[in-house]
């Protein structure tokens, strides 16, 4: 296992982000429809390659044969709270890129956006350049053990110089897309910077990200308090 420097920082090593605030918890969050859809399938993470390559690859364990990585990042989540220290591990989406998905689905050198698609249904995307960043994770274990349900079973992006809302959840599908396309996403298309790096804080389009901080704020307690509920439901079916 190598661990992986982590351009985000660890606890006491760098003060949290411009507008970012330590949480107690790392909550289960998200957009509020999605807090009551889970996963269908939890048993190994599969994964469909699709869009802009030659062969679409529906593939059953993504990571199986790909050398394993241990990281340990902050999460920053774009209404404010973040949590310090997490411990990813998992395979660095680089290998996964350069191993499987060049060689066997060969996607075409035009298509540099690559839209993300969890089991829940929900959306984002990301560029190429940025999923190739060697500190970005295809996670499939925190702090040493199986991801669990509320935080993204049974694959999750991990992509620690970006915002939560591109940390793609039960992550099922990839597609390859021409740079001009504009991508699906959950929620308003405002809320869904392309690149959404915390550093220089890109939390959305077009609304600074200083003024977001203020929208969003409000909405922390009462969309974690919704999520833990639906988890709890779920827990008790
Ligand atoms: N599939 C999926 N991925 C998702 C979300 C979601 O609702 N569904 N929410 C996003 C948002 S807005 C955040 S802040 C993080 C939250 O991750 P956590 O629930 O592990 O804290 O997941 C992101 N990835
Ligand atoms: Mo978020």
């Amino acid at each position: 296992m190598l661990p992986i420097p982590s351009a985000s920082g660890n606890r006491g090593l760098s003060p949290l982000p411009p507008g970012q605030r330590e949480a107690g918890r790392f909550h289960r969050f998200g957009l509020w429809p999605y807090a009551s859809r889970f996963p269908r399938h939890v048993a190994t993470p599969s994964l469909d390659v699709v869009g802009a390559v030659e062969r679409p690859l529906q593939l059953r364990d993504a990571l199986s044969g790909l050398p394993r990585h241990e990281i340990r990042c902050d999460f920053h989540c774009v209404t404010t709270w973040s949590v310090r220290n997490l411990r990813w591990g998992g395979v660095r989406f680089v290998d996964f890129f350069e191993h499987v998905v060049q060689p066997q689905a060969a996607p075409a050198a035009t298509s540099t956006v690559v839209a993300l698609r969890g089991q829940d249904g929900a959306r984002t995307g990301m560029h190429l350049s940025d999923l190739l960043a060697p500190d970005v994770l295809l996670a499939d274990t925190l702090d040493g053990a199986p991801l669990g349900i509320d935080h993204g079973a049974p694959l999750r992006l991990v992509a620690p110089a970006h915002y939560g809302y591109k940390w793609a959840k039960h992550l099922s599908r990839i597609e390859f897309l021409p740079a001009d396309t504009l991508y699906r996403v959950a929620g308003w298309r405002f809320m869904d910077h392309p690149r959404a790096r915390v550093a220089l804080e890109e939390r959305g389009r077009v609304v600074p990200g200083w003024l977001l901080r203020y929208l969003y704020r409000p909405l922390i307690n009462p969309t974690a308090a919704h999520f833990a509920r639906s988890h709890r439901r779920y827990q008790q079916r």
